[in-house]
Order: C-alpha cells, then structure tokens, then sequence
C-alpha cells in the first residue's frame, strides 16, 4: 500500500531546480553553522555544543511537509529543519549556543537552555495565544532521549479532537478543521525508551496524524546499534503496527538519510497520509552520519572502527546531494561550490554577529563595574585590594555576567565596615542588575500574565440552610456537567473516565450527555495520559488527564517534571500548556491506594499549581479558578472523601476558590496546627477532643501547597498562638519539612515562637493495608492530640502534666 502511495506523490511533485538549490543552500549553512559551533566551544566560548550535521537532507525533506498550523516535537539535531522553515537564523542559533539572555536574540529559550533546544513562540507578549494555524509552530525541546513523544501524541490527538468535536470548529487560530501533522523526530537509540513504545501505541489506538521520522546513525553516544533495537532496527521491530487494508495500525516507511528523492518522496507520503487519513505514520531515516561525532563532550574516533568512520565520510548526506545535483544536472560542480564558499562567509559573519551582540552586553556591565570599582577605591581604606580585583576582571578572557557580579560582591563584601557613602553607587548598580538578573535567569517559574491564578477573580460559593446535603462526588459530577455545558475547549480523559464516569464517578453519565470527545476513556499509560494533555494544552484546548491514583503519578512524574512543569520557564513566557492533572490521594487502602508523597511532588513540579482540597467543594472551586487561569496544575482530590456528605453550593461551576490562600478552619489562641487535604478531619476531630480539656487549637487548610500562603495568614495566626505544628500524610520530612521551610523563611515567626515549630507525618515506609494498617502507618486522632498535648506540656507542665 506504502509503495503506490510514495509512486503517486512523487509524480504530483516533481523535483524543481530552484527547490534543490534552496535545500543545497541550507543543508550547508547548517552543516557549516555545525563546524563552527564545535570550534566556538573549543575556543572557550560557549560550554557545550550538539549539532544537527549529518542529518540536513531528512530535515529538509520534513520542512517541505510541513504546513502552517503544524507542530514539531523533536530533538537537539533539528537545526536545519527550524533554519529551512525560517524559524531560526543562524545569529539566533549561535546566541543560544552563547546563552544569550535576550528572547530577542535566541527566541527558543533566552538563553536558559543548550544549543539545539528548539522552539517558536506561541504566545504575545502578554501570553495570549498568537494564530497557530498561521505559523510554523515547534513544541519546546527538552534533553531526557525520547521525552517529546508523549506531548508529540497530544500535539497530534489535538487534530482529532478539532476535527471530530463540532463545537472546535470556530477556533480557527488552533485548527482547521484539525488538519494539522503533529512531527516527531528521535534518535534511534532513544527509541529504546519506554515513552516512545508508549506514545507509539497510543497512536496507533488512537489513530493521529503522528509522523514520527527516527534519524538512525546507528550510534546513541557511542553505544551501536545491536544494545539498543531488536533485530537491530526499529522498523523491523514495529513491524506488527503496520496497517493493512483491513486492520488499523502505522505506515511504516524506510528510506536512507543521503538520499534526497527518496526522502522528499517519504516526508510528503508521510504529511499527506496523516493530514488527509490520520493515518500515523513512522518514517526510519537509516543509514545517516554524524560527521563530528555526538557532542564537543567527546570524540567519536573512540569507538567508531577506521571503517565506519570512512563509511561516514563517504556516505555524509551533503556529499551525496553533490554528486545528486550535479548528476542530474541541476548545477554544476562549481556553482555549488560557489554557493558554498559565500555561504561560509554568512554563517562566520552572522556568527559574528551574535557574539558581538552578546558579548558586549557583558562588555558594557564590565566598563561599568570597573569605573564604580576604581572611583570607589579612591575613597576606600581597602584601595589596592579594590584595584587588585578591578585589574583581574579586566584581564578575565571571554569575560562573562558572573565575573562582573561576583567581583561586585566580593567588593561589597570587603566593603562591609566602610560607610554607605562610599559603596553607594556600586550598591545600586549591583541591585539594578539584581532585578535584571533575575529577569534573565529566574523569571516566568509561573505565568506572569494576566491570567495567572494570583489574578483570577474569586467568587464565593453559595450555600444555605437549603443547599442540600449530597455525596462529595455529585459536587464533582455538577461542576463537570456545568463546565463541559460552557465551556467547549474543555475535556477529560483517562483511565475509566468514559463510560462509567471515573471510578468514584465524578463524571458519571456525561460520556453519554456530551459525547466521546469530551469524556473519553484511555488504555492504562499515565505518561502518556500526562503527554497527551501536555499536546492538546498546547494547541489551545483546556484538557483535564486523570491519573487514576496519586500513586501512579510516578509513572508520569519525570514528564511532569521536566516538560510541563519547566515550560513557561524554559521558553520564558513564549510557550503555555494549561493542563489540569487531577488525581485522588492520602488515605485509603494500603501500600499503592493510600499514597501522599508531597514532597516528591513539591521538589519536582516547581512550575505547577499543586492543588490539596479538603473535600469537592474546594475541589469544584479550584478547578473553577484554573480554568480561568493559564497555568497548569495538579489537584489531588482525598480518596476517602467522594462519599462524605457536603452541601451543593446554588452556584456550582462559577464558585472560585483562591490559590495561595489558607483557610483557618477553626479559631484557636493555644496552637496553631497547619495541615491539609484529608488530614483536615483528622485535625478538626484532634482539635474538639482538645478542647474538652481547654487546649484551644487553631486549625488551618493550607488548600494549596505551590503557591503558598501568599498573605502570611499562617504567620498571622502563630503570633497569636505563639506554637506550630505542621501535619500531613507524607513521609517525615516531606510537605511538613515544605510547610515548615515556607512559614520559617518567608514569614519572620522565629521570635513569636514559645516552643520548637514540630511536625507530625505518617511512618517512612508505605502505608500497611486495612484499617489497622492505615492506624499505624498514618497520623490519627489520638496521634494529634497527643502530640498537641506533648507541645503544651513543654510550655506549661504544670497545667498540662506528662502522659
Ligand atoms: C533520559 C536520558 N538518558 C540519557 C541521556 C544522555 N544522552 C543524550 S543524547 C544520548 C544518545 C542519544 O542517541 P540517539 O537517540 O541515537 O540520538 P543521536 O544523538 O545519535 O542523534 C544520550 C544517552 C539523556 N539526555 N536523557
């Protein structure tokens, strides 16, 4: 089927001699952006260095696929594909390679990531989306091997949302008519990884417009090809996905990384048989090079045979689109050898370019700093230590920010005894170029935008003596029903999310109200759950991926972690993927159904909302307010709470709850206990038993951990208090540890306190099975109290005598 296919595509494009010079043109500015990049390094001046040489034909086949409104998700060798599309210069390529800090000179990452990460800009400035179907678009790059493919499945899944969903229809800036390839490219060795064969199959399943092309050098560093693959290749191994003519499945196409008709002839099959069929399709570019080995970390001649070595030089793509263009006459050896020779001299002068423009702005703060150093010794007792330091930044070859602030520093240090006269101007140029470092460095862990969760409205929820009573889970079921009724762009899937409506069943019956495009069932794959709504956030939708237990967030914690969590950071503010996580936690059922691990949460998804409601109604308000919001989240609903009585507020799906924002749950003037999530009841239960003995405990939900108690209600309440305790399910050192650290550094409660700021966790092992084995493993009531009891007891034994 595969072959009539490619036959017919190629005669409908065939090959143009302006086409073939265009790609010559750029095959070697990126094969010479290549070279000299490695040199750069080698000279000392960028850290390291990953290029794309050896890979340009295969890349310019893709960029003559690809379409307006189209998404790649690939790898650090891309360099060619992003330079033919007109997405990167070769001045931006090399100010990242410098790290410059400007989003003007390295659109991608300002400088905060290696060379060879890649990205567009999705967003304006103020972080509204800008027309995606109107751009070339490219999903920000991470460095772990084969993390782009579960957001490439979602990047993809989007098609099939908006072409199936009708209500998707009017949102012409994200789709048309869901017509858009989602790209993947991956290195062969990377293949290995479990996320591929995870997002591999979910396309297939799901049957996405999903071209993944793998760009085969048959090396991952310097590890051959036999360590990695069965049967030593990919599309040898994958043959069971293949489609046939009466079962789904992948087009599985082969073709060798020199030769340019061939590759043309399979990207432009591959994009019209996802975009026309979504059909996905796996391209096996084989046989390509990599002519200046893996990275400037090592030399390949350490583990290449002489052999493959002169395979790779006889072999080199651009070598062979040579002697392809001259062949078939296209051009003549020296035209292409003049195209060559001029394009040289562009890359070297917009080389050039780039690190004048980066190293001047260090250069300006350099002169700055040694005019304040000098004019400041003059009036110092340390002059000749001043001066000392000021000849030795000067001398500083390839001088860079952190030679200039550190000598400032270091200045100011010695400066410390001196009056503020004299350090005056020098204190204010180093706090000016604070806040600019921090700009460049620190900025956008969050949305800065308008509609960051600091700046949703918040709305009460309405109950009265009316409201009735019902279970937690119809709080839930409401808010979903409301919110898939108005709100188009939302949806939600996951494991036994569809037909019986989650397995406490929130969204019982609204598959059946709403359709299979809005509720939707998936196979058991929480990364690729996570990746497929990291995908679908990022082409505009507002998907909710269920994680069917907090346990199992594991499974996608890496991608959490390094992809959704980093990515308004790592493109600072250039990209957004507003996804909602939800999950259910804390106590149950033993060891793999009653799991709370905050602080491996708290330590790895900086960059998230971390949501811990103690019941649905703070649920329901919560994910009201994210959805009014462009920052992505996680709420971990209590697993024992769904049938627990709640009253439903008048106002359902329009309540909002604030985040950062504790709740003190009961008023107390003795001790302050902060907790959250399930342990609240815990605590409430602890507190009222306490008060029979008039200890009088003030009880506050934090509600979310990241942020945290943005207005200091916690310190508020500890100086009246005067004693904290910290409570939750984690592991000792876990959130408490968090809790404790937030309150202690960022709220000045040290000299209100009367007594040691404690904790209270559950055991360090995993919680033992039953209800016995919840008693033991798990704070309870009697465990609360008692060690509320045991903090009195310290301040007052006499009232409150020993246990
Ligand atoms: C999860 C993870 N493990 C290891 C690495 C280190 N690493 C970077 S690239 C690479 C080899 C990748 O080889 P391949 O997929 O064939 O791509 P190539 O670099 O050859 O294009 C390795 C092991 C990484 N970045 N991420």
């Amino acid at each position: 089927m595969a072959g009539k296919l490619q036959d017919k595509v190629q005669r409908e494009a065939s090959i143009q001699q302006n086409q073939v010079l265009e790609d010559f043109r750029w095959a070697v500015t990126s094969r010479h952006a290549s070279l000299m990049g490695r040199k750069e390094v080698f000279m000392g001046k960028a850290k390291f260095g990953i290029f794309g040489d050896g890979k340009e034909l295969a890349q310019l086949a893709m960029a003559r696929a690809f379409q307006k409104g189209d998404f790649r998700a690939g790898y650090y060798r891309d360099q060619t594909f992003m330079m033919a599309l007109g997405e990167l210069t070769v001045q931006q390529y090399f100010a990242q390679l410098y790290a410059h800090t400007n989003v003007e000179a390295d659109p991608a990452s300002a400088g905060r990531l290696m060379n060879g990460h890649f990205a567009t800009r999705s967003l304006n400035e103020d972080g509204s989306w800008k027309s995606l179907t109107s751009q070339y678009n490219a999903s920000a790059d991470i460095s772990p091997t084969a993390a782009q493919m579960p957001k490439l499945l979602g990047l993809a899944f989007a098609s099939k949302l908006f072409r199936n969903n009708k209500a998707l229809k009017e949102f012409t800036d994200f789709s048309v008519n869901g017509n858009e390839v989602a790209w993947g490219t991956i290195g062969n060795a990377s293949t290995s990884e479990g996320m591929f064969f995870e997002s591999i199959n979910a396309a297939g399943v799901l049957q996405v417009p999903m071209v993944v092309a793998v760009w085969d050098d048959g090396f991952g560093i310097s590890v051959p090809q036999e360590f990695h693959t069965t049967k030593g290749s990919i599309s040898e191994a994958l043959l069971g996905l293949q489609r046939t003519d009466t079962e789904k499945g992948f087009e599985i196409l082969r073709v060798k990384g020199w030769d340019y008709e061939g590759l043309m002839q399979a990207f432009a099959t591959a994009g019209q048989l996802a975009r026309e069929s979504h059909v996905p399709v796996l391209l096996h570019v084989e046989e390509m090079t990599q002519p200046q080995g893996h990275s400037t970390s090592g030399s390949h001649e350490r583990y290449k045979s002489k052999e493959r070595l002169q395979w790779e030089h006889d072999w080199d793509c651009i070598l062979k689109f040579k002697e392809y263009i001259i062949s078939s006459g296209f051009a003549t050896a020296d035209h292409l050898d003049e195209i060559e020779a001029a394009v040289k001299v562009e890359v070297k002068r917009l080389k050039d370019a780039a690190w004048a423009e980066f190293s001047g702005e260090v250069k300006v703060e350099l002169e700055e700093v040694l005019s304040l150093i000098r004019s400041t010794a003059e009036k110092s007792t340390r002059k000749v230590l001043l001066i000392q330091l000021a000849d030795d930044l000067k001398k500083t070859i390839n001088p860079i920010r952190k030679d200039v602030v550190s000598t400032v520093r270091k200045v100011l240090f010695l400066l410390r005894a001196e009056g503020d006269g004299i350090k005056k101007e020098l204190k204010e140029w180093y706090c000016q170029q604070q806040e600019k470092n921090f700009d460049r460095y620190n900025s956008h862990l969050y949305s800065q935008t308008a509609t960051a969760v600091s700046n949703c409205q918040v709305i009460p929820a309405q109950v009265n003596e009316n409201s009735p009573l019902v279970d937690g889970r119809e709080i839930l079921q409401a808010f979903f029903d409301y919110t898939l009724e108005h709100n188009p762009q939302f949806f939600a899937f996951g494991e036994d999310v569809g037909k019986i409506g989650d397995v406490n069943q929130a969204f019982a019956g609204l598959q059946a109200k709403y359709g299979e495009w809005r509720v939707m069932d998936t196979g058991i794959r929480e990364c690729t759950i996570i990746g497929q709504g990291i995908g679908a956030a990022l082409r505009g939708l507002r998907p909710m991926a269920e994680i069917q237990y907090l346990d199992y967030l594991l499974y996608a914690i890496q991608l959490l972690s390094d992809d959704l969590a980093t990515l308004t950071y790592r493109t600072k503010g250039g990209q957004k993927a507003p996804l909602i996580v939800r999950t259910r936690g804390h106590r149950l059922e033993g060891v793999w159904h009653s799991g709370s691990p905050i602080g491996m949460i708290l330590s790895s998804l900086r960059g998230m909302i971390v949501c811990v409601p103690r019941n649905m109604t703070q649920a329901a308000g919560m994910y009201a307010t994210l959805l009014q919001s462009d920052e992505p989240a996680l709420v971990i609903e209590c697993l024992n709470g769904y049938r627990l009585k709640e009253q439903m507020p008048q106002n359902i799906g329009q309540f909002t709850v604030p985040m950062g924002i504790p709740e003190v749950l009961r008023e107390g003037s003795d001790l302050t206990v902060v907790t959250y999530g399930s342990m609240c009841r815990i605590v409430m239960d602890a507190a009222a038993e306490l008060a029979e003995i008039g200890l009088s405990l003030e009880v506050i939900d934090v509600q979310t951990l990241l942020p945290f108690d943005t207005q200091g209600i916690i310190g508020q309440s500890i100086q009246k208090t005067n004693r904290v305790l910290f409570a939750d399910e984690d592991v000792p050192g876990g959130g408490t540890a968090f809790m404790m650290q937030q309150v202690l550094d960022n709220q000045g409660v040290y000299s209100h306190l009367d007594a040691a700021p404690q904790t209270i966790a559950a055991q360090a092992h995993r919680p033992a099975y039953s209800t016995d084995g919840d008693y033991f493993s798990k704070p309870s009531v009697e465990d609360v109290v008692e060690k509320a009891y045991q903090i009195m007891h310290e301040s007052n034994p006499k009232k409150f005598p020993a246990l």
